[in-house]
């Protein structure tokens, strides 16, 4: 990867990224073609949470890369941590959908994103399933590869599709509660198990909806902004607590907002309402 010196800081920084995500996504691509299983040394954070040698030495290469090119800017990556300052900070998932990679199953992506007091600035992601790089720039617009995309115009729940997410860090309660209000709405629903990827299926109008109750921010900062750039509503916490802490996020398409309003309440605060 070369830095380009456009003197514009941001195109510089999308640029670099976006050949950078795809230079590790390749690698990864090709060390899940060759690599036997034993090769993938899996270790476990936490039941059903992955890492692979693939995370690790993806993981590696960006911070590296980063550092590098722009050692100014600050790092928070999934597996190797990092902290907030004032400035640039690059937050990054070398492989999200960790457990779908390992089993070499498609639905998998390295996910960088980069952001600047309270906005997120550049939001790059490599599509493992088709090699395609999407990237967003704030205030510019959502691409795949050169390809503008846009977020689906369906206004009509009941042909709509969502993608849903589950870890073990919520309740299964609060995901079966969600499940039925999208069944009660006529929503078909799917879960793929890579949360950078389920916003992208929103960003590219392939899915209408991406619903999780809790998530980091190195799983969907990129993704966010790329869904809002192709035209998608997304709900989140304020970006300093999801930060610190993580929470839900809510992506849909525009025209479906206020007929799945309903969908931002959670099962707590629906039990307070009936109650
Ligand atoms: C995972 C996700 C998955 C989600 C988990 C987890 P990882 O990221 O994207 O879809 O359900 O909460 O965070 O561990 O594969 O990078």
């Amino acid at each position: 990867m070369t830095k380009t010196n456009s003197g514009d800081a941001m195109a510089e920084r999308l640029d670099f990224a976006i050949a950078l995500a795809s230079h590790t996504g390749d690698q990864a691509s090709l060390f899940q073609k060759e690599a036997d299983i034993a090769a993938f040394a899996i270790d476990m954070k936490g039941q059903q949470d992955f890492v692979t040698a693939a995370d690790k030495q993806a993981e590696d290469t960006i911070r590296a890369a980063l550092a590098k090119a722009f050692p100014e800017d600050g790092f928070i990556g999934e597996e190797t941590g990092g902290t907030l300052q004032p400035g640039f900070v690059w937050v990054v998932d070398p492989i999200d959908g960790t457990s779908n990679f390992m089993r070499r199953l498609p639905s998998w992506g390295v996910s960088i994103a980069l952001i600047h007091d309270d906005s997120i600035m550049l939001g790059v992601i490599y599509d493992g399933a088709s090699g395609k790089v999407f990237h967003a720039r704030a205030g510019q617009g959502a691409f795949a590869d050169a390809h503008p995309i846009r977020a689906s115009s369906l206004a009509d729940p009941s042909v709509a599709l969502a993608i849903t997410g589950h870890s073990r860090r919520t309740p299964f309660a609060d995901y079966l509660w969600m499940l039925e209000r999208l069944h009660d709405l006529g929503v078909d629903y799917r879960r793929f198990g890579a949360a950078a990827l389920g916003l992208l299926r929103v960003a590219d109008g392939s899915a209408e909806l991406y619903f999780e109750a809790h998530l980091n921010s190195w799983d969907v900062l990129a993704g966010i902004l790329i869904a809002r750039e192709a035209g998608a509503i997304v709900d989140m916490p304020p970006l300093a607590r999801l930060l610190h802490e993580g929470g839900p996020i809510l992506a849909i398409a525009p025209n479906l907002e206020t007929p799945l309003a309903c969908l931002k309440q959670t099962r707590s605060a629906s039990k307070a309402v009936t109650a």
